[in-house]
């Protein structure tokens, strides 16, 4: 075991435990969405029908090399500043999980230069103004998540979006029907999460799982103890680093054991539909904003602080 408790190195469970000798055997026989389709930035008309069909798509060369080292060096420095306040990986989305907007004061990476070069990439553009029909969705956050080596347990699957039909005690989103007929998952897709690799997805550092055709189920999402081997077998791997996933955050997902050697992040952008607003947290000063292209200007628009203010940036294990 490397227990040096101030990097992200393996932690926890002996790397050799026979549990997790076999669990990785496992994996690599069975782990992975049989039959994925990786698709090309210029292969936008599918990238539509599968986001819709699936609740997700994936898409590779997105980033070039130069942005993949960008990115990759941005999550190691943030990740260094979250573990270092985190010694027994603790994590804050299960042991060995972090979320990165939920491990910043801010709430969201967006300060971060490294975020900030995923708000203009033209053929993401292209991609989403296809998904929504228009160019009039916004930002909600830049955040995401990572998963340190010796993460050896699933993280249940569930939406990152609830209303009050899914969960009466903590809804994400404000939509309710009175009359209890219609649910946030009757609806076209509110949320889209896009997340970006720094690095390669494997059947063996965390690949995420994604439950296809889910955004619109109103079944109940199985628990661990309830959950069928298939789903959790169905991640979306391997995937090339400068790759993207864009999700419909109400499809059921949930992240996988890392039993790799490194850290394995999904840094992501979080974008509401054109139709669809909830309260937004200012994650950039009115100064970068300026310095940013007008596309990324109009995508940030909402998260943008006051001219007089500055923001706390910092790394904290819980958010305010
Ligand atoms: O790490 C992953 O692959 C998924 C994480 C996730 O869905 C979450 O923490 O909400």
């Amino acid at each position: 075991m490397n227990d040096t408790k101030t990097n992200a190195g393996w932690f926890g469970t002996p790397k050799d435990d026979p549990r997790v000798v076999q669990l990785r055997q496992h994996l690599i026989a069975n782990n992975g969405i049989k039959g994925l389709e990786i698709l090309k930035p210029s292969d936008v008309e599918r990238a539509v029908a599968l986001f819709h069909r699936d609740g997700f798509v994936a898409i590779s060369d997105i980033l070039n090399a130069e942005q993949v080292a960008i990115l990759a060096s941005g999550c190691d420095e943030v990740v260094k500043e979250i573990v270092a306040v985190d010694h027994d990986h603790k994590g804050n989305r299960g042991s060995h999980r972090y979320s990165f907007g939920g491990s910043s004061l801010t709430r969201s990476q967006l300060h971060h230069p490294a975020w900030q070069m995923l708000l203009d990439i033209p053929s993401v553009t292209r991609i989403l103004n296809a998904i929504f029909g228009s160019n009039h969705y916004t930002l909600r956050s830049a955040s995401g998540d990572f998963c340190l080596p010796g993460a050896v347990d699933y993280q249940p699957l569930h939406s990152d979006i609830r209303d009050w039909v899914d969960d009466k005690r903590s809804p994400f989103s404000a939509f309710h029907d009175p009359l209890g007929r219609m649910s946030i998952r009757d609806l076209p897709c509110p949320y889209v999460c896009v997340n970006f690799l720094p690095q390669d997805v494997t059947q063996l550092n965390g690949p995420t799982r994604q439950i296809p055709g889910t955004q619109h189920s109103r079944m109940p999402i199985p628990s661990l103890q309830d959950e069928p081997e298939w789903m959790r077998l169905s991640t979306v791997c391997s995937v090339p680093a400068g790759s993207i996933m864009i999700r419909d955050v109400r499809a059921w997902h949930g992240g996988t054991p890392n039993v790799s050697e490194t850290m394995r992040a999904i840094p992501n952008l979080e974008i509401y539909a054109p139709w669809f607003r909830e309260p937004i947290v200012p994650g950039i000063t009115y100064q970068d904003y300026k310095g940013l292209s007008v596309e990324a200007q109009r995508l940030v628009q909402h998260c943008v602080a006051d001219s007089s203010e500055g923001l706390v940036t910092g790394a904290t294990l819980r958010a305010p």
